[in-house]
């Protein structure tokens, strides 16, 4: 008797290089849920581990991967899909400059087409002397390999050495990092520029276009930045354009942030599923 074999499938592919934020609100968590959301078949290598702690006003607790493991779990992953099945790779919270260096060399060595690099700087909890340096290795060994980066407000003028206070500052800045990358920028005004919508700019080789939204209320919604990138990073793996990207990540957070979801945080937190239906 011949045995059929049973099909199977080869969907649009993404990981994430992320930490652990044990809420569910951000992080690697978040990522995933946007990842399954957006039909991106999701997998994550875990940098670090944070955990609120609700005894000190929700302070970060941080915990980083050995070096080792983050390099065996990338190791593992690329074993499984090489770098032209798995060729979306987005960069979350790194924690430390080890680790900004084992995900430098691991990128490196595989060059996945796209890098989508969320550029989280600081965390609440982190000693600021190993906040700067983690700063400088992200921009001096991640930066350059990214494709598409998702600066906030803060990141921006990191980044840029420039400061924001308006959405022609935060245009100014998109382009600075685009000239200092080469990738696709989109930089995040968010609630942080006055008027009623929340503008981000998208900045690549093409030109510029300005994304706007209304805000709804004027506090930050954990997760946010974290899905925004996450869903740039499955749109590029379904084969969507930078800008295509851009717009649909912006719609996939609005709906999101429209539907939050409260906690005993002092922040909401995003809802993945707010495109549904
Ligand atoms: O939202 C930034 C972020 C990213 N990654 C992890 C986090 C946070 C913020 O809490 O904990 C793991």
């Amino acid at each position: 008797m011949t045995q059929t074999l049973p099909q199977t499938t080869r969907p649009p592919m993404t990981l994430t290089i992320a930490g652990s934020e044990a809420t569910g609100g951000a992080g690697a968590q978040a990522d995933l849920k946007t990842f399954q959301e957006l039909g991106s078949f999701g997998m994550i290598a875990l940098t670090c581990i944070v955990s609120f702690d609700p005894k000190d006003d929700w302070n970060h607790r941080f915990v980083p991967v050995e070096p080792q493991v983050i390099a065996d779990q990338i190791e593992a992953i690329f074993g499984d899909y090489d770098a032209e099945a798995l060729d979306t790779v987005k960069l979350g919270m790194m924690g430390t400059p080890t680790t900004i260096s084992t995900v430098s060399e691991a990128l490196a060595a595989r060059r996945p087409r796209h890098v989508v690099l969320d550029p989280v700087l600081i965390c609440k909890g982190q000693e600021p002397g190993h906040a700067l340096d983690t700063d400088n290795a992200l921009k001096s060994e991640l930066l350059p390999q990214a494709t598409f980066v998702t600066p906030n407000h803060f990141e921006a003028e990191q980044l840029s050495g420039m400061t924001v206070r308006s959405l022609e500052d935060l245009t100014a800045a998109a382009h600075e990092i685009h000239r200092i990358s080469g990738a696709a920028v989109l930089a995040k005004g968010g609630v942080r520029l006055e008027g009623p919508d929340a503008v981000d700019v998208f900045v690549d080789g093409d030109g510029a276009e300005v994304l706007r939204s209304p805000k709804i209320g004027e506090h930050a919604v954990s997760g946010a930045g974290c899905s925004l990138a996450a869903a740039v990073a499955a749109e590029l793996s379904k084969g969507a354009t930078p800008l295509e990207a851009a717009r649909r990540a912006k719609e996939f957070v609005t709906a999101g942030i429209r539907q939050r979801v409260a906690g005993g945080t002092p922040f909401d937190a995003l809802w993945q599923g707010g495109l549904r239906d």
